[in-house]
């Protein structure tokens, strides 16, 4: 993986995002992820994971969900792993002119990294559990991202028994997003 364009797009003695150091050796910790929200041209969420020594990214338009939406995000470059702790103004006229702010950060535990399909157990503070990104057909780059909850739901068959009717069963699941709130917090 490559910071090439992450590179290319930027000026880095004019803007005050952070150029990439030469090389990130993989660790063994629990790799990172940031959502950043950036009030650009058009306001999104930048939805970063590091994977093998960068932050991969996707433009979230409406951000990450916390409940069960499907969101549209667009897969961008790369971004090196000092970005996570990025915030601050990206000067008018240049590439992502305006204001970013960290929404939310934490450690993730992987579960499936593939290059259509991404699933991930999200410690942040806002967000917290298991997400999916799924490489779409529609458009190049484009991705759909979703909190999965029947892992969840799964994972605490007590609360999960369901007369079969998927009406029931979809009441049971919105029902067990609270009894739990703490369920994949440290
Ligand atoms: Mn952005």
């Amino acid at each position: 993986m490559s910071l090439e364009r992450y590179r290319k797009k930027r000026e880095f003695s004019k803007t005050p995002e952070p150029e990439p150091k030469p090389e990130h050796a993989a660790g063994k910790y629990n790799p990172i992820f940031v959502v950043q929200e950036h009030h650009a041209r058009r306001l999104h969420y930048d939805f970063r994971l590091e994977v093998g020594g960068v932050l991969k990214s996707w433009a979230v338009p409406k951000g990450v969900p916390l409940h069960g939406e499907r969101r549209l995000a667009v897969q961008t470059e790369d971004h090196p792993l000092e970005y996570a702790k990025f915030h601050g103004k990206i000067p008018e006229g240049l590439y992502g002119a305006g204001t970013v702010k960290i929404w939310d950060s934490g450690k993730y535990v992987p579960e499936k990294i593939k290059p259509r399909e991404i699933i991930v157990e999200l410690r942040g503070k806002k967000l917290k559990g298991k997400y999916v990104l799924i490489k779409t057909k529609f458009a190049k780059n484009s991705w759909l991202l979703f909190r999965k909850k029947w892992e969840i739901c799964r994972a605490r068959s007590r609360l999960c028994k369901y007369s079969g009717t998927r009406t029931r069963r979809r009441v049971l699941i919105v029902s067990s997003e609270t009894p739990f709130p703490n369920l994949f917090s440290r």
